[in-house]
């Protein structure tokens, strides 16, 4: 049990550092059995602090001082208090400079925060709180300084020494030693720091930015990944050009650097100049990597490299205003993906995951508005809601205000905050003075969590030829949250005729050149508007394109879903017609309403087998059912037995049904021979793999033989990982079991295409049971200190198995606390993510609530529980 309740930081205890950073000295000696630093930082009393601090306090963790400084005098041990998490100099003069040397241990540190050790490289993570882990200093994001950085080291060992900026300097040392200094001329904060030490191969390229400037592009890898860096650097290349076109933003360094680790905690990192990427966020080649691996590496090289702008030229003023990086950088990141590929896939797959997992964290215990007021442990907040729902409320200003006055907001945002650390409110009023909107009641969207509510109703009178919808909006009550406010929100929206022709919406009776769709503005708790010159009862199309991050209730019969699914001209709504029709039909065999899965579901998916006409992407998506994770976050008091057992029934059925359509598709979508990256040849594979999956799903023994085919010969990962999760996933034991054994002989040396072949395993609806999970565990390539590894085993088998992980004897959810228990004493960060699915227990039935319940009760009573797991498991059980 946790003797102390960890402090909670609030927002309103923001105030001014009384001490500012202007210049930052660094030298590290890095060795074998640890690394000293010494850091020189010239200090000043910062003007606007209210008061005249007496002493200067730096943060720290886990460092052994060795040294105190102050204008090249050594201090003496009464001059200052090393209290661990503090250093504080006592009655320090307006202006110095301060030296202090502390003592390391990266090859001990398994938290990966600070300096640690990968694969024998030395690396950094310094966001949020991890600069503390190296040396004392003011740590947070409103201290900007310029830094320089020598790294010293074993030439032989650690040939390439890299940090941020451009490297001024390099020599020889006595004892095969070596060093390189590197200075950055921008202004930063501590938590963009980055220092990079390894025996590393260089790919290299350029990129001419669009005023001419040369600027020098390098990818470091481990020597065995020379052939997977091309699609990275093809990544970043577009990703420069794309935001000098659509925001103006130009490179601002002569070199970016990129370095692949193996043992990283998140997906990427920012840092300025030097970006760090997790080796499964950047490395990839067809035979290796699927098309999903693909599309995750660019939007991560394009996000990253975005936030140098978003992010490192603009900073956050504290860690509250996170998302005013990331979610503007997730919105920026979300445009170019869609401008590289399918913009409707691109929607359709943001809107899911917000639908199926943000929403289900704003209303879950952790529930926290996009800015939060308060927090344990930053890193718990890295979230859902601070990323992706911040990237919708973004896009909702960019809804709003047009695409001409969101660009006229984000260059005023630009120029007005350059080099400076501010506020979500910063960047709202930018946005207004650009555009001279109010978007005063828009705020509400950063200060309120959980996730509004729109009850739509309508009535058609036919005699008045009048289309009259009502809506009503209101936003659920979340942890220390009621009596909200209502929001401004964007509600797209469009009206079909009886052909499924678009209906004009007139908001007036004699409207002349009303138009097709229009974004009606609710900002009243009820609204109610009329569109006149309405001939038939219309279908209305609802929340286009997820407008709005919102749930929409309103009562839709089968007739109007079939009828949207193949007429309306939004092609998100078409797909999401789809999803609420299978939904419907899910949800009335777990009602026992009528034995037999609707027909009509089967015609709709026959349609979009047989109709080569239709945006094959799209269809890609249609065909996949609504998962047992939406399905959940649908319902209350959740049986997730029953759930999956009736989505298996419809799926069951359709594969039944469908067998032949299903095979054609399979040949019809062979592809060609050579990989290609385009939306088509995506669509292609992921139609091909569906096909195949259902077959294996039913038993089909003519298509056990494709898949074995197929898995033989695949020319890329996608197919053959695609005929492996389908087999995974059947009945055919034999064969599943060599494949796998089969796969796991060709690719044990690739890490990446292993975190693959564990993740079909822990992810099967077969094999994928708590025997065969703790099997994995012992598996030899498994690694208790390589987060890819423990996601791709425990994280997905909690995360993503539903149907496995929920067991009535509640013995997966004792499996995941021992498990979180035992990453809790070496990082947790990663302990205290996976503890997550058990954190909802209150939305599920009996007996799986109480069981979860009692799971989080024995991870709350371990020894020496980590802040970051405490604060989780304290919200969650309170
Ligand atoms: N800023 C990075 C994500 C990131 C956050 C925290 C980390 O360590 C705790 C690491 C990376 C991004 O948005 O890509
Ligand atoms: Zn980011």
């Amino acid at each position: 049990m946790r003797t102390n309740q960890p402090r909670t930081i609030y927002l309103s205890e923001y105030r001014v550092p009384a001490f500012l950073v202007d210049h930052v000295d660094l030298r590290f000696e890095l060795f074998e059995q640890g690394a000293r630093v010494h850091s020189t930082l010239d200090v000043r009393r910062n003007p606007d602090y209210p008061e005249r601090a007496e002493h200067l306090e730096l943060d720290g963790d886990s460092l052994r001082l060795e040294a105190v400084s102050l204008n090249g005098v050594t201090l003496e041990a009464d001059h200052y208090q090393d209290q661990g998490d503090k250093l504080v100099v006592l009655s320090v003069p307006d202006q110095f400079q301060l030296t202090v040397v502390t003592w390391i241990e990266p090859q001990n540190n398994t938290r990966l925060e600070g300096l640690y050790k990968s694969s024998g490289m030395f690396c950094t993570q310094c966001e949020a709180e991890g600069f503390r882990c190296i040396t004392f200093f003011p740590d947070r994001p409103d201290v900007m300084a310029r830094f320089r950085t020598r790294i010293e080291a074993d030439k032989s060992s650690y040939p390439v020494l890299l940090s941020n900026g451009n490297d001024i300097e390099r020599g020889e040392l006595a004892d095969g030693r070596h060093f390189v200094t590197w200075e950055d001329p921008f202004p930063k904060p501590c938590y963009l720091f980055a220092l990079v030490a390894g025996d590393l191969l260089l790919k290299q390229d350029t990129f001419t930015t669009c005023s001419g400037r040369e600027i020098d592009l390098r990818i470091y890898v481990e020597p065995r990944n020379a052939t997977k860096c091309e699609h990275a650097m093809d990544s970043l290349q577009r990703s420069m050009r794309w935001d000098e076109t659509v925001y103006g933003r130009e490179y601002d360094l002569d070199i970016f650097m990129i370095v692949a680790v193996d043992d990283f905690n998140m997906g990427a990192m920012e840092n300025k100049g030097l970006n760090i990427f997790n080796s499964s966020c950047v490395l990839a080649s067809p035979e290796t990597a699927t098309d999903a691996s693909f599309q995750r590496i660019e939007a991560i090289v394009a996000h990253e490299y975005f936030h140098n702008w978003s992010g490192n030229r603009v900073t956050c003023r504290d860690w509250f205003q996170l998302s005013l990086k990331e979610g503007f950088t997730v919105f920026r990141d979300a445009g170019f993906s869609a401008d590289m590929g399918s913009p409707i896939v691109k929607r359709i797959e943001d809107a899911t995951l917000m639908r199926t997992a943000q929403f289900a964290e704003d209303a879950g215990p952790m529930s926290h508005p996009v800015r939060p007021s308060s927090y344990m442990e930053i890193s718990n907040f890295y979230t859902l809601t601070i990323y992706e729902k911040g990237a919708e409320v973004v896009r909702m200003i960019h809804t709003l205000l047009g695409p001409d006055l969101f660009r006229k907001g984000s260059d005023l945002y630009f120029e007005r905050h350059d080099g400076q650390a501010v506020t979500t409110d910063d960047f709202v009023r930018a946005m207004e003075d650009a555009s001279g909107r109010d978007l005063s009641q828009f705020r509400l969207w950063y200060e309120q969590a959980g996730t509004p509510v729109l009850t739509v109703r309508d009535e058609f009178d036919a005699e008045a030829g009048i289309y009259r919808l009502s809506i009503e909006q209101s936003i659920p009550d979340t942890a220390g949250q009621t009596d909200k406010k209502p929001q401004h929100i964007p509600f797209a929206l469009g009206l079909l005729g009886p052909d499924g022709e678009a209906v004009p919406l007139r908001l007036s009776e004699n409207e002349a050149d009303a138009p097709l769709e229009r974004v009606l503005e609710l900002t009243e708790a009820r609204h109610s508007f009329e569109f006149h010159g309405v001939q038939t009862q219309p279908v209305p199309s609802l929340l286009r394109e997820f407008s709005a991050p919102v749930r929409v209730d309103y009562p839709w019969t089968r007739e109007q879903l079939l009828f949207l699914m193949s007429h309306d001209s939004d092609g998100f709504n078409r797909w999401d017609a789809g999803q609420q029709l299978a939904v419907d039909v899910i949800r009335s065999l777990m009602d026992g309403e009528n034995g037999a899965v609707d027909e009509r579901l089967v015609d709709a998916y026959r349609v979009l087998l047989n109709d080569p006409a239709l945006d094959q992407a799209l269809v890609a998506k249609m065909l996949l059912l609504p998962s047992e994770a939406y399905l959940i976050e649908l319902s209350n008091d959740v049986d997730v037995q029953a759930i999956h057992e009736a989505r298996t029934r419809v799926l069951d059925h359709l594969a039944n049904a469908l067998r032949d359509d299903l095979l054609a598709c399979f040949h019809r979508n062979a592809g060609s021979g050579d990989y290609q990256l385009t939306p088509e040849a995506i669509a292609g594979r992921s139609l091909r793999n569906t096909a195949l999956a259902w077959l294996l799903h039913i038993g089909d023994q003519e298509a056990c033989t494709l898949a074995q085919q197929q898995f033989d010969v695949a020319g890329n990962m996608t197919d053959r990982l695609g005929a492996l999760r389908a087999l995974v996933n059947s009945r055919f034991v034999a064969e599943r079991e060599a494949a796998l054994e089969t796969f796991y002989q060709c690719w044990e040396a690739d890490p990446q295409v292993v975190e693959q072949w564990f993740s079909v395993q822990a992810g099967s609806q077969q094999s994928g049971t708590l025997e065969a999970i703790k099997a994995l565990l012992q598996h030899p390539a498994f690694d208790w200190k390589n987060p890819n590894k423990v996601r791709s085993v425990i994280g997905v088998f909690a995360g993503q198995n539903l149907a496995q992980f929920h067991q009535p004897d509640g013995s997966g959810y004792r499996f995941l606390a021992d498990q979180v228990c035992r990453l809790d004493d070496s990082n947790p960060q990663i302990a205290a993510r996976l503890v997550s699915p058990l954190t909802r227990w209150k939305k599920f039935a009996q007996p799986y609530c109480s069981a979860m319940k009692e799971a989080l009760e024995t991870v709350r009573a371990k020894d020496g529980l980590s802040k970051d797991v405490y604060e989780v498991v304290h919200k969650s059980l309170r």
